[in-house]
Formats: C-alpha cells, sequence, structure tokens
C-alpha cells in the first residue's frame, strides 16, 4: 500500500508560540510591549484566548505571574521585549528561583549581527544563573516543542523559572509545524526510601519537631491532618506560613530572626528535627542554638542540599505530601503530652494604639472570615504580618522570603485575582516598599482588580531603623522617608483612598471597605518606632 504523503504544515514563529501556550493550558500572561516581541503580541491579538495582563513595568510582570502561579498551581507566564524590558525582570526572577515559583519567562533578543545593535544586551548571561534553564529556540527547528517544554519544566521537581530566549527572526521564521514533539521528560519515579525507620526514628525521639517550609505548599491538607492525627508540635520558617492550618493546636508558628519566643524556644529543646521543604536560610537558624548544638535533622526536600551548621542525619529526596502520606502508613504514633498550651498566633501585648501590629491584628480580625489571601511587602510589617494572620485553606500567605524583595506585594496581588477572581485579596504594604512598584495601582485600576491595599505609613524604612536603634546607636541616617500624600496617589489613579490615624477610625472603615468589590489604599499612620 502506498504511503498517503500528508502535507507539510508550516507556521510562524509566533504563531506555534502562542499555539504552544495553549496547548499547554496557558490562559493568562503577565507581559510588556516591545518592537522585538510584537509578532508575538500580533498574534495573542487575533486569538484572544490567552488573556494578557498589562503590567506597568517589567519587575512587576514577573511578580504578577508569581502571585498567579503560587495561587494557581500553574506555571506563570511572562512576557518581555528585548534589552531593557529584558533586564528590568531580573528582580523578579531572582526572587522567583529564590522561593521556588514555577515562571517561563520570554524574552525578547536582538537578532545577532555583528554590528551594534539596537537593545543588544546579553541577557542569557545574565540570568543564567538564578533560572532552571535557558531555552534559545533560535538554534533548533522546533519551536512548538520547546515551549511546551519549558511550561511543564518550570513545575517539575523543584519549581523555578525558566527562560525562553527568543530571537526576533524566530518569531516570524516560517517553521514546520511537528505536534507529535511532545517533550520528553522523564516520567516521576518513585523514591526509595526506607520510611519505616524514619517513624520510628521520630517515635522513639523525646521531643520532635516538624518544620515547615516553602516547599509545603502543596501539602496543606495533608500536614494539618497528620498533625491533628499525630498531634505532634510543629514551628513554620516565614515561607512555610500558611502552609499548615491556623486550627492546628500543634502549630506553633514562626521561628527565626523574627520569628516568636515560644516557636524559637521549642526548636531549642528538640532532640529531633524533622525539616519538610525547608532552606535552612540563615534568617531561619541564626538565632536557633539547636542547629549549632548539633540537633538531628531529619531532612525531606525534593533535591538534596548540604547545609553549613545542620546536622543532617537522613537525607530524603522526595516530594512533602508523598513524604506525609508515607509516614502516615509507617505508623508514626500519636503524642499525648503536647500542645496542651495551644499559643495563639497573634498575641500582642499593649495594642492600644497604632503599632502595626495592633492595625494588623484588627485587619486579621475582622477579615478571616472572609477567608482572604494576604499578600505582604517586605520590612517589620511583613514579619509582622507573618505572626499576626490565621489562614484555614492552603495559599493565603505570599511573601518573598528568600531574596526578601520590596516591592513584590502589590503586583503580586494584581496576580494572584487573575488566578482568584472570586476571592478577597488583601496587600499589607510599608511606605518604603510600596513606592517600589506603586504604578501598579494603574494595573489595578484597568483590570479593576479589587484589591484593599493596606500601607503601614509608620514614616521610616522600619526594618532598617529597627537595625540602626539596635546595631548602630540608633543612629537613623537615611532611614527616615519625607513621603507622598498615598490618598492623593490612589485617586490619581481613579482609586478610593483613605486615611486613617487612630484604631478606631480603621475599625469603623472595615465593613464599608469590605462591602465594597471596589480596590481601595488605606493610608495606617502608624507609630515609626515599634520593633519586631
Ligand atoms: C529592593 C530592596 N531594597 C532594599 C531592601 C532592604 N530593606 C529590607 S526591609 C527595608 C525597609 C522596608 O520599609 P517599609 O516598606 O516601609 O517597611 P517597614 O519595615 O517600615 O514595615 C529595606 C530598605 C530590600 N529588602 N529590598
Ligand atoms: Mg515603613
Amino acid at each position: 500500500m502506498l504511503a498517503i504523503n500528508q502535507p507539510k504544515i508550516y507556521k510562524t514563529g509566533a504563531a506555534l508560540v502562542v499555539k504552544a501556550l495553549k496547548d499547554s493550558s496557558v490562559t493568562n500572561i503577565f507581559g510588556y510591549p516591545g518592537a522585538s516581541v510584537l509578532a508575538l503580541y500580533n498574534e495573542l491579538a487575533d486569538g484572544r484566548e490567552i488573556v494578557h495582563c498589562l503590567c506597568r513595568h517589567e519587575q512587576a510582570c514577573v511578580h504578577a505571574a508569581e502571585g498567579y502561579a503560587i495561587t494557581s498551581g500553574k506555571s506563570g507566564i511572562v512576557l518581555v521585549t528585548s534589552g531593557p524590558g529584558a533586564t528590568n525582570t531580573v528582580t523578579g526572577i531572582a526572587n522567583a528561583y529564590a522561593d521556588s515559583t514555577p515562571l517561563v519567562i520570554i524574552a525578547g533578543a536582538a537578532n545577532n549581527s555583528n554590528g551594534k545593535v539596537f537593545q543588544s544586551v546579553d541577557f542569557m548571561s545574565m540570568v543564567q544563573p538564578i533560572v532552571k534553564k535557558v531555552y534559545t529556540p533560535e538554534l533548533s527547528d522546533n519551536i512548538y516543542g520547546i515551549i511546551k517544554e519549558a511550561v511543564s519544566f518550570s513545575t517539575e521537581g523543584k519549581k523555578g523559572p525558566v527562560l525562553v530566549y527568543l530571537q526576533r527572526s524566530v518569531l516570524e521564521r516560517q517553521f514546520e509545524f511537528q505536534e507529535q514533539n511532545e517533550s520528553n521528560l522523564s516520567a516521576e519515579i518513585s523514591p526509595d526510601i526506607d520510611f519505616m525507620e524514619l517513624a520510628s526514628m521520630i517515635n522513639t525521639a523525646l521531643n520532635p519537631v516538624f518544620i515547615i517550609g516553602g516547599g509545603c505548599r502543596d501539602a496543606f491538607y495533608e500536614l494539618s491532618d497528620f498533625l491533628v492525627k499525630t498531634n505532634l508540635p510543629a514551628v513554620t520558617t516565614l515561607m512555610g506560613v500558611g502552609n499548615v492550618s491556623a486550627q492546628v493546636s500543634s502549630n506553633y508558628g514562626m521561628i527565626g530572626v523574627n520569628g516568636s519566643e515560644s516557636a524559637n524556644s521549642l526548636l531549642s529543646n528538640s532532640d529531633l528535627i524533622v525539616a519538610l521543604g525547608v532552606a535552612f536560610s540563615d534568617r531561619t537558624i541564626c538565632k536557633s542554638g539547636m542547629f549549632a548544638g548539633g540537633t538531628p535533622v531529619i531532612n525531606i526536600n525534593t533535591l538534596p542540599y548540604t547545609f553549613d551548621n545542620v546536622n543532617i542525619v537522613k537525607e530524603v529526596n522526595c516530594d512533602c505530601v508523598f513524604a506525609i502520606k508515607k509516614l502516615t502508613e509507617a505508623g508514626v504514633k500519636e503524642r499525648k503530652n503536647f500542645a496542651s498550651d495551644n499559643v495563639s498566633l497573634n498575641t500582642f501585648s499593649n495594642l492600644s494604639g497604632m503599632e502595626t501590629s495592633a492595625v494588623l491584628k484588627l485587619i486579621n480580625n475582622y477579615t478571616k472570615t472572609l477567608n482572604p489571601i494576604i499578600i505582604t511587602d517586605v520590612g517589620q510589617h511583613q514579619m509582622l504580618a507573618a505572626k499576626s494572620f490565621e489562614f484555614v485553606t492552603p495559599k493565603r500567605f505570599l511573601t518573598s522570603g528568600g531574596m526578601g524583595t520590596m516591592g513584590f506585594g502589590l503586583p503580586a496581588s494584581c496576580g494572584v485575582h487573575f488566578a482568584m477572581p472570586d476571592d478577597y485579596i488583601i496587600n499589607i504594604t510599608g511606605d518604603g516598599s510600596f513606592q517600589m512598584n506603586i504604578q501598579e495601582l494603574a494595573t489595578v485600576k484597568e483590570y479593576k482588580i479589587p484589591v484593599k491595599i493596606f500601607v503601614m505609613n509608620n514614616g521610616y524604612l522600619g526594618m532598617i531603623r529597627q537595625m540602626q536603634e539596635k546595631f548602630f546607636n540608633g543612629k537613623y541616617y537615611q532611614s527616615k522617608m519625607c513621603n507622598p500624600d498615598f490618598m492623593k496617589i490612589a485617586e490619581g489613579y481613579g482609586i478610593k483612598g483613605y486615611r486613617v490615624t487612630n484604631i478606631s477610625e480603621l475599625n469603623s472603615l472595615m465593613p464599608e471597605l469590605f462591602a465594597s468589590s471596589e480596590p481601595a489604599v488605606v493610608d495606617c499612620i502608624t507609630n515609626g518606632y515599634e520593633n519586631v
């Protein structure tokens, strides 16, 4: 029988990129156009099946994609142009890499040429150390397969950002369409781990403690159930906040430099630590004598790591959900005598005035039945927020952990809205951090994002002022700020602005704020000398 010759199908690179994105179930892109990627924009405009959110700065595109990725569980897609468009994303990419957030950064590149080309810069070398992988489609004839692989690779194993570095000529070139060219990433193999031995170590320890890290983002229910059943005490890192329910009575809250006394001391007195998805950053371990004391650690993480000053006695490389399931099956026993003195996660004393902690406590008390998603910025307000809010469902607390990137909060809040359009979204920011990506108020307005932005306006780069107080004899050099009128700024963007100078004003404002689906900026004039 004669083989029937199928006619070859040719499409432009731009058409194939968009088709591959659609075939990878991509529904949202966060981007900012430029000449190098206009062919792609043209293609997106024709289909309109993928929603493009135009942020007002490329760094913000990345943070928005991070917010989207964390809450949707999908990869966040970023589209930017060559030169400054690409370089503006670097901080965002570093942030996503540090916090293992899956992203695909599609960045335009000037065409290779011997002469000086407008907007040519070696972006690939700049970001090589902060991405999981760089794809260069001009070296391949299978652009469709590359894009599909990039999307799935970003979410596999240890998640993180990947770069697709797209020369302008690639978008215009005709390619033969090869749908069959799927990525051939290896299937996940069930790791060979002796969970019976681990369970026995936990059962025979006198004071075992679990540390919950950012790697437990997808393990909320399994982890909460496990802790309720076993009554084993747990503490969280900053990135672990919100990865276990506040209703679990053995959840002692956050450890580390800015953690709570009870959580830190629980850890210091433990004789076995089970670390689940923990990065062991210096901020987590430096205040904790237990690591220097050599407390044995069972380290459960997707990839093996070596950490100085951490006595890892068992390295277990697997997914956290898998580990919890297996530990349960292996018979980790219930503890009778822990957590009888359940700690409330938000106990602050002296909360009558406009301390940031008082403001956050009020916001938590008022909104907890609404089950909002809280997105913070970086500074004192971030640490206080981590200790103030009570989360009872997964992925309700987003913050910048590994990098501590001021300016993360507002754009990340925008991205969250595209993933969770029906949820309440609250951005807790500082007067310093807010000004790092304040232009995103335009994105909020344009896409009618109902985020409530609470600015903890303490007149200082508070975390820096606190360090100067503690370590530099209170010489507050360059940490005091002259701020703009945030109400007027909000109004300039067409967003309702409020100012509160005492707690009862804030209390009276809450019903009005949350009855409305409009965005709002609430300028909270807070005590400038509170410490974390
Ligand atoms: C982009 C960036 N620049 C500088 C820093 C260093 N830094 C950490 S916290 C902080 C102050 C944050 O001030 P603000 O947003 O007002 O929060 P506050 O501490 O007052 O609550 C600074 C400057 C940082 N983390 N990120
Ligand atoms: Mg401040």
